[in-house]
């Protein structure tokens, strides 16, 4: 048996000098390098006492070392266990009581708080640091440079991405190699994606978008990836006329468009602009065309399924639509009321079936029979169209969710932590339209009588409770919450009003 992923990714490139990641410090790791220090990776990680199927959670800044733990992961047929570097402890908490991981991976300026949360679990803490500095890069620069891989079949977890839900607790969406593997094929092949590429990337690499879309592609194509610790529009102007590829969220593509610098001799050299995460308005779509001569490329996915559909690479790429359903996965409109499918030219929930939806959430089988069905269609929440041709485009959710610069921010969460506050009555969290993150978090707070409290005092309470991209940016204590006759908070009433007030 073989190791599906590890050997469509990196083991082709063990003899591979090309250039594979190229770093702010202006040092490039060949791919033969990456491979090599994967391997050193992989034995750090043994050595750490991780057996297959044991969970490597990792928070670490965005460094060619992560990509190489990610590697290392695959490698020693671990399950990677990627978090946003913006969780608070409080967050934390929750993901290694869940995952019950063998190792945590932190950065080295957190190493003191996570070894804290980590006591009593059984789990290692191993840090890595920009400078290199970290315990794990350390034990790895140690080791043996070639790792003999753990066999791992295609139904073997090689991932777990935690995605909120509507309702409750954080649910770890369970990855195999098949899932990944089958939808870095479909992209790479669709997007034409070869070693001639020089992708910029600029996502966070704990998502589904900068490490399976943006990574998993490079490699498999063996692309070389100017790698950048964050997005920065100075950096990307400046490669732009040095690469081929770039893929972002919409935020990405209107602060390129506030910049007089974007030109179409700065995007000469550009083969494709790809867009997703959350939704591109139209504006942006035929405002970058006007300014570069590039349709952006709009494509549609989720950390459950991977990518589901894209506007196609040769053919019109239609601003407002994100395209036919990627080959191998089959996209079904039904009724969000009966699940029957629905005719083209209705609207209704978007499901989809294929060797890109995953495997189920982690530990929570109830949760995996409410969105995927006995048939392995999985209902994404999303609502949408599809016409005569295939084509699909997204009108709305059924599911209460905020997208912000294209993280997702569920309001169901935040109330929760509000109205825990002493104080606090109710609360209704709501998105409203904002120019550069595409939407932005708003809090109605209903008190209890008498309680005294401030927008302020709130927003003190709820800062070490969630990550700086969930705070709401207005708290607006109000008299009651909008209700309809059934006695559910019209959200659409609260946003109107809001708009109007603003
Ligand atoms: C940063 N801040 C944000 C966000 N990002 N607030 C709301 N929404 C955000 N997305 C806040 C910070 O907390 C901080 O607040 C202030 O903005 C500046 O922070 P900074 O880090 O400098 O922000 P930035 O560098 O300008 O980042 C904006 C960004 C980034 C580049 C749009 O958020 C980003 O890279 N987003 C991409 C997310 C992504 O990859 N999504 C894919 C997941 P303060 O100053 O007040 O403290 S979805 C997915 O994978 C699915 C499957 C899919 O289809 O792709
Ligand atoms: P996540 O749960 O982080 O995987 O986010 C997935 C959600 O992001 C989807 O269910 C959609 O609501 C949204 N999304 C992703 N791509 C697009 C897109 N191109 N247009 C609109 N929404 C999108």
């Amino acid at each position: 048996m073989t190791n599906i992923l590890y050997d469509a990714l990196i083991a082709p490139h063990a003899t591979n000098d090309t250039p594979f990641l190229v770093q702010d410090s202006g040092n490039t790791l060949s791919y033969a390098d990456f491979v090599a220090r994967v391997a050193q990776m992989a034995h750090a990680l043994v050595a750490c006492g991780v057996n297959p199927g044991d969970r490597v959670v990792v928070q670490s800044p965005k460094l060619a070392d992560t990509i190489a733990l990610y590697g290392a992961s695959l490698q020693t047929g671990a399950v990677y266990l990627p978090l946003n570097t913006a969780y608070t402890d409080a967050e934390l908490t929750y993901f290694i009581q869940d995952a019950e991981p063998a190792v945590v991976v932190c950065d080295a300026k957190d190493e003191q708080a996570i070894s804290q949360l980590c006591h009593g679990t059984g789990a290692k803490v191993l840090t890595l640091a920009a400078d290199g500095s970290g315990s794990l890069s350390q034990r790895a620069n140690d080791q043996p440079s070639e790792f003999a891989t753990v066999p791992r079949g295609p139904d073997d977890l090689v991932g777990l991405l935690y995605t909120s839900g509507t309702t409750g607790r954080s649910k770890g969406a369970m990855m195999s190699h098949r899932n990944l593997l089958s939808n870095a094929r479909a992209l790479t092949d669709l997007w034409q994606i070869t070693s001639a590429d020089r992708l910029i990337h600029a996502l966070p690499i704990f998502h589904t978008h900068g490490l399976f879309v943006a990574m998993n592609t490079s490699l498999l194509a063996g692309a070389e990836v100017r790698f950048m610790a964050q997005f920065d529009l100075e950096m990307i102007l400046e490669e732009l006329p040095r690469s081929t590829l770039l893929m972002g969220v919409p935020t990405f593509y209107t602060r390129l468009l506030g910049d007089d610098r974007l030109t179409p001799d700065r995007c000469a050299n550009m083969r494709l602009f790809v867009s997703g995460s959350a939704p591109l308005l139209a504006e942006t779509h035929t405002a970058f065309a006007d300014r570069t001569g590039h349709r952006i490329l709009e494509r549609y996915g989720m950390t459950e399924t991977n990518m589901i559909t894209s506007n196609p690479l040769d053919g019109d790429r239609i601003a407002g639509t994100v395209g036919y359903a990627l080959p191998g996965c089959e996209v079904e409109i039904t009724n969000p009321d009966d699940g029957t499918p629905l005719p083209k030219g209705e609207i209704g929930m978007i499901e989809v079936r294929g060797e890109n939806v995953f495997q189920g959430y982690w530990k929570m089988p109830e949760k995996t029979a409410e969105e995927l069905r006995t048939s392995g269609f999985f209902m994404t929440g999303d609502l949408g169209i599809m016409a005569e041709d295939g084509r699909i485009s997204i009108v709305g959710r059924q599911k209460d969710l905020i997208i912000s610069g294209g993280y997702n921010i569920y309001p169901k969460e935040i109330e929760d932590v509000i109205n825990d506050i002493s104080g606090v009555l109710e609360s209704a969290v709501y998105g409203v339209a904002h120019t550069d993150f595409g939407e932005s978090v708003i809090a109605a707070v209903v008190l209890e009588p008498g309680a005294l409290l401030t927008p302020d005092m709130i927003a003190a309470d709820v800062a070490p409770k969630l990550a700086r991209f969930k705070h709401p940016r207005v708290y607006d204590i109000m008299d009651a919450l909008p209700r309809n006759t059934m006695g559910k908070v019209q959200k659409n009433v609260l946003r109107d009003t809001y708009g109007k007030r603003t």
